[in-house]
């Protein structure tokens, strides 16, 4: 008998606690739902480890140095979503290059750029040349001189999973291709003022019947006007490698990128 009150007490408790906790995951699942409806994550993209640019003895300073020398820029010069940094010796020179997404806030910037370096440091951890990306940044550190210089070496290509529906392959292509070119005379359009967020970046959507598309492009802030275009032009060209008929894709590179989906991804 006493048992079994203790028993039912104790399961009466733990009934109420599972309610609160269901009441907390509810809160919770709204809330997640309410800030993946604008896939508003920091998902880990994709990496590369630069072989060609050597490797360094883990034991060696050159981690500290580099490690100081981010910590630093993240601090101090976030300002505008861009570092670029140099630092190091002779064949220990490092080069960093580091850029957030347009709409990204400081601090999401901050904590993104965070993220990024211990994972670049997990992904490949004695290269000298290594890249990755994430949602809402990428970072790059090279032994070469990045600044100001269109890379045409690095690409990475993701696209959605889902086709388009309907056999409107061709159509939608064509769409999405507009939809770039309109991207691209935004981003390098001649009111940007450097040294603000929004240089050398737009979003934009266009209405397609009941459907609409969303975009975004992106240069890093060091590279001139005219080389924006450039390197937009470079990836725009790989639309058809990345995303024949899928309902959303991007190509990011370095010096610029691009995206575009069904959806809105993208604060605007
Ligand atoms: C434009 O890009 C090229 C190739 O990366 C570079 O050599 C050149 O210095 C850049 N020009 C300017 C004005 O930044
Ligand atoms: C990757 C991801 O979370 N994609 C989702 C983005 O938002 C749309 C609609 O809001 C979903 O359908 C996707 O699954």
């Amino acid at each position: 008998m006493v048992r079994n009150a203790k028993y039912l007490t104790l399961d009466i408790s733990s009934s109420s606690l599972s309610i609160s906790i269901l009441a907390v995951v509810a809160l919770q699942l709204h809330f997640i739902h309410s800030v993946l409806s604008l896939n508003q994550t920091n998902s880990y993209l994709q990496h590369i480890c630069i072989k060609g640019e050597g490797t360094y003895n883990q034991e060696s300073s050159y981690e500290s140095q580099l490690k100081r020398h981010l910590d630093y820029s993240i601090n101090n010069y976030l300002d505008y979503g861009f570092i670029h940094g140099v630092g190091g010796e002779g064949p220990n020179t490092f080069y960093i290059k580091a850029q957030c997404r347009g709409d990204a806030s400081e601090s999401e910037c901050r904590s993104c750029l965070v993220t990024a370096f211990s994972g670049i440091l997990r992904k490949c951890p004695n290269n000298k040349g290594r890249i990755i990306w994430y949602d809402n940044c990428f970072l790059y550190i090279s032994t070469v001189y990045t600044y100001q210089k269109i890379d045409y070496k690095h690409y990475l290509y993701l696209h959605n999973a889902k086709d388009v529906s309907g056999g409107n392959t061709k159509l939608f292509n064509k769409n999405t291709r507009a939809l770039l070119y309109k991207l691209k005379e935004k981003a390098i359009r001649k009111e940007q003022k450097p040294y603000t967020r929004d240089y050398l970046y737009a979003t934009a959507e266009e209405s397609l019947g009941t459907m609409k598309l969303y975009g975004m492009m992106q240069c890093t802030q060091d590279l001139s006007v005219k080389n924006c275009s450039v390197c937009l032009d470079s990836v725009i060209a790989k639309l058809p490698k990345c995303c024949n008929g899928k309902q959303g894709g991007r190509v990011l590179n370095p010096s610029c990128t691009f995206r575009f989906e069904l959806y809105p991804f993208v604060r605007t």
